[in-house]
């Protein structure tokens, strides 16, 4: 409605310069308001001072901060203190984690069976450092005690490394040593002593308590404002979490999120899903805790949501579109672009094919491996390195010249290899491919940093090449030892050590000692640092690729460094992201230790997959998923390695 009311008009006055008219005026205003106030009576102006002492007085307490504030950080204190007591074994005897109960899918069973992408860029919403009262971050929490061991700990991790004078093939790790650092041994003591396991389990809780309180049943906790988001409307967070429940021994947390599924979920809603996400989350995370379990409430579950996805195959090129309405069973591609993502339609695999498997229904199977075939066999590869879209009419690969590793074309090459795996290492074209294009990494990709030498993965657009690197693309050097412990050239794991020294130091070189979403690496000669990063760019969302990446360093070489530099990771997650009434949040700015600045939100691969690597980072165990039968999916969900006689 078109209003004509006085308040659409604003009249301005330009003051005439010298004039004083300006300042006249002002004198005027302050003079006529005087005359108001004289003439109102007493009683009139009591009542004016009482109403603005009252709003005044309302205004200060109803704002939560100020009060939360408060209440977190004293709160944030004795809860610290507590966890720090258990977790470096002082006080009370160290809680050890249960025994991890897991059953495999029986035999009979398995026998009887056939055989950043990236989430949407989340928008960076830079506070104001008046807003930090907002926080409840117990980023000061660590007692002197403790203090002192972390700084110790950083003074020897955050020495810049020169990676041109190594002994192990990782070229160069001198580090920079303090001479009072504690030595290697005293450090593996430490990380004993302070049972990782646990604080891993006691972050869980923390997260899940926050969930709990504030986002139970929704897909998003946001844990400042202990409210929640919704994305899909499908409890994302619970079912993206129940296999590291199970995996945590966390068995009345899992009780009861699967009490929820059981009775809560439901697919049969009028919501647009998108394709990857929800099979990478959903999909993948029901069939993983199927498989831990053996209940077939989620193999059920599965085959529900699998099947109402399957829409988004109808296309003229069979190139899935990026969403499905679950309920009505129409699928479409976003409302700008009859596009999608090369990494969202390459990943979707290992889950499609093993849901196959276990329903003995090849529909599934058939949908996803004509994608792969058709894009195997597309032009516009550079040596072997995928563009970032795909037409959905056409098939074709558009926006073409642009190469990355980082978000919308990572994980293609991560599922490359995990099919071949999943298969039992017999369908040739995915290794082939992926063998093509680690070669083409190495051409087109590779550089170093100056002035320390840190090997880096950058991008090339038309040609041109740009030092920047995605946090996504740390999942890179998991997924190259993945690869050479499967047989594939040694120098993978060369390279994959080479690249984990990097993924480590984009964390140690920051302020809070966590990862920004985006680097640039120096490569000018007499460069001051290696790593730098735009304002933009100074985000965390809780990711999990350099944990998933340490887990399988550590899995295959057993060199403490991995554990330590885990360990010092966790420290900061619980340091800069933690929330007092429960949960943890991104964060805005890795740089800036006094004000993180919370963006109040935990995303539900931190509990899907962060809290999951972490923990079996710090597990001997070397059964607790076996990499010979296990292979994850790209939210770290464990899918079954088929049996050779499939
Ligand atoms: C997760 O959903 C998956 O790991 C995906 O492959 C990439 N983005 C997030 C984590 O960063």
């Amino acid at each position: 409605m078109h209003s004509t009311s006085r308040q659409d008009y604003i009249s301005v006055n330009f003051a005439d310069k010298g004039s004083g008219k300006y300042n006249n005026s002002k004198q005027w205003r302050r003079q006529s308001c005087l005359r108001k106030w004289k003439q109102l009576s007493r009683l009139q102006r009591s009542l004016i001072l009482f109403t603005l002492v009252l709003l005044l007085i309302c205004g200060v307490l109803s704002y939560p901060a100020v009060t939360e504030h408060f209440k977190g950080l004293s709160a944030g204190d004795e809860e610290k203190d507590t966890e720090s007591n258990r977790v470096l074994g002082r006080g009370s005897p160290p809680l050890l984690p249960e025994p991890v109960k897991r059953v495999q899918p029986p035999l009979q069973e398995q026998k009887r069976l056939p055989n950043k992408r990236g989430p949407p860029i989340l928008q960076n919403r830079l506070q104001k450092k008046g807003n930090a009262s907002d926080v409840q971050v117990e980023n000061k929490a660590a007692d002197g005690r403790k203090e002192n061991e972390d700084e110790a700990l950083i003074r020897r991790h955050g020495a810049v490394i020169d990676t041109d004078h190594a002994s192990d093939g990782t070229k160069g790790e001198e580090h920079k040593k303090d001479p009072k650092a504690p030595t290697d041994q005293e450090l593996r003591l430490h990380t004993d002593l302070a049972n990782c396991s646990e604080a891993v389990r006691e972050a869980f809780r923390h997260a899940w308590k926050g969930y709990k309180d504030f986002a139970w049943g929704h897909d998003e906790l946001r844990p400042i404002s202990k409210s929640y988001s919704e994305w899909f409307s499908l409890g994302l967070t619970l079912v993206d979490a129940l296999d590291t429940m199970w995996i945590l021994g966390l068995k009345e947390e899992f009780e009861e999120a699967k009490a929820w599924v059981a009775t809560e979920l439901s697919f049969n809603k009028n919501i647009d899903v998108n394709l990857f996400e929800s099979t990478i989350r959903i999909l993948g995370g029901l069939l993983g805790t199927y498989h831990l379990t053996g209940d077939a409430l989620f193999l059920d579950k599965a085959k529900d949501i699998g099947s109402r996805l399957m829409p988004a195959f109808n296309t003229p090129s069979k190139i899935p579109y990026s969403d499905v309405n679950i309920g009505k069973g129409i699928a479409h591609p976003p409302r700008w672009t009859s596009d999608s993502t090369v990494a969202e339609v390459t990943s979707i695999q290992l889950e499609f094919r093993e849901l196959s498997r276990v329903t003995q229904d090849p529909q599934y199977q058939a949908a996803v491996g004509e994608v792969m075939a058709q894009v195997h066999k597309l032009d516009g590869k550079l040596d072997g390195l995928v563009p970032m879209f795909i037409n959905t009419n056409n098939g074709q690969f558009t926006h073409q010249g642009i190469y990355t590793l980082g978000a919308r074309a990572d994980s293609y090459y991560e599922y490359l290899l995990k099919q071949w795996i999943q298969g039992g290492k017999k369908e040739n074209q995915f290794v082939e491919d992926y063998l093509q294009a680690i070669e083409g990494v190495k051409k087109n990709m590779l550089q170093k940093s100056s002035p320390n030498g840190l090997t880096f993965v950058g991008e090339l657009s038309h040609g041109q090449f740009s030092p920047k690197m995605d946090h996504l693309v740390c999942f890179l050097p998991g997924t190259l030892a993945l690869g050479a412990h499967n047989g594939l050239p040694a120098e993978h794991m060369d390279l994959a050590k080479q690249l984990m020294e990097t993924c480590y130091q984009m964390y140690a070189q920051m302020e809070t000692g966590l990862s920004p979403e985006i680097v640039h690496f120096n490569m000018h000669q007499g460069s001051n640092r290696d790593i730098e990063v735009k304002l933009a760019d100074r985000h965390n969302l809780l990711r999990p690729e350099t944990v998933e990446s340490l887990f399988y360093l550590y899995r295959f070489t057993k060199d403490q460094k991995y554990r330590d530099w885990g360990w010092e990771i966790l420290k900061n997650f619980n340091k800069y992201t933690k929330v007092s009434s429960g949960g943890y949040t991104s964060i805005n700015n890795v740089r800036d230790p006094d004000y993180p600045s919370p963006r109040d939100k935990m995303e539900s691969f931190f509990l899907g997959e962060t809290l999951k690597y972490f923990y079996l980072l710090f597990s001997d165990d070397p059964n607790l998923i076996n990499l010979d039968q296990y292979v994850f999916n790209t939210e770290a969900h464990p899918l079954p390695i088929w049996p050779a006689t499939e």
